[in-house]
């Protein structure tokens, strides 16, 4: 198995992405907090190219961006859980699907959180158009084929639903610190993500890798301070 050392930040869900898929695994790790504000050299050395988090380092080599790291860890780690799907045209889909939160979803939410004013409210519009579309598109689909299974990957959560869970798990947190649009994150109107997000919430894995809740509000809250001044 040899040493595996991830260096991430607690309220990344990035990082978190990869401690779930690791924990997920059953995977022995060594995880190093980094201050994203005064870099370690060590990060720096092994990530030269984006100076981000997370970094994983397996026998002292680096691997970086955790869309690489979660597919690496299921091919080093080939035990079951497998993260992704054996058939290569449903593998496909979980790629297509996981690049669209990371490039659509994501930026929209990090603007909502940490922007103000019109950027914020296209922020927002942004956010609600594609989850209209991942529910339609994505959810529901899905939901018609796996009628029986609560997560993506069937019984266990896989790449899909902790790529989209490490982050959309954290909803209440970002309801709760947001001042305006409280009522931004209604996941009444996305019923299949609602019920997927639920049983989410509820597997062990997501409960101990998830972000303290009060902790997260603090940062956010923090982040939304730096703002107006
Ligand atoms: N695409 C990257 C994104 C990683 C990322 O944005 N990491 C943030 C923490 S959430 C970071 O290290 N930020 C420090 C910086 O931008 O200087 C991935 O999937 O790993």
């Amino acid at each position: 198995m040899g040493e595996v050392k991830l260096y991430g930040v607690w309220a990344s869900s990035y990082c978190n992405r990869v401690q779930m898929a690791l924990k997920l695994k059953g995977i022995p790790y060594e995880y190093v907090e980094e201050d994203v504000s005064n870099k370690s050299r060590s990060l720096l050395n092994y990530n030269p190219v984006h100076k981000k988090v997370p970094v994983l380092v397996h026998n002292g080599r680096p691997i970086a961006e955790s869309l690489v790291i979660l597919e690496y860890v299921d091919e080093f780690w080939k035990k079951a859980p497998l993260l992704l799907p054996e058939d290569p045209y449903e593998r496909a889909k979980v790629r297509f699907w996981a690049n669209f939160y990371d490039q659509k979803l994501s930026p929209s939410i990090n603007s909502i959180v940490k922007t103000g004013g019109e950027e914020q409210e296209k922020a927002i519009k942004e956010l609600l158009e594609n989850m209209r579309v991942m529910e339609e598109e994505l959810f529901e689909k899905e939901s018609t084929v796996t009628a029986r299974s609560p997560f993506f990957n069937g019984d266990s959560p896989g790449f899909l639903d902790i790529v989209m869970g490490s982050s959309m798990c954290n909803h209440r947190a970002v309801k709760e610190a947001l001042v305006v649009g409280t009522d931004l994150i209604n996941l009444d109107k996305y019923p299949f993500c609602y019920s997927w997000l639920t049983a989410l919430e509820e597997h062990p894995i997501m409960k101990d890798t998830l972000p303290p809740h009060d902790k997260l509000v603090e940062l956010i809250r923090k982040w939304r301070e730096k703002l107006a001044h």
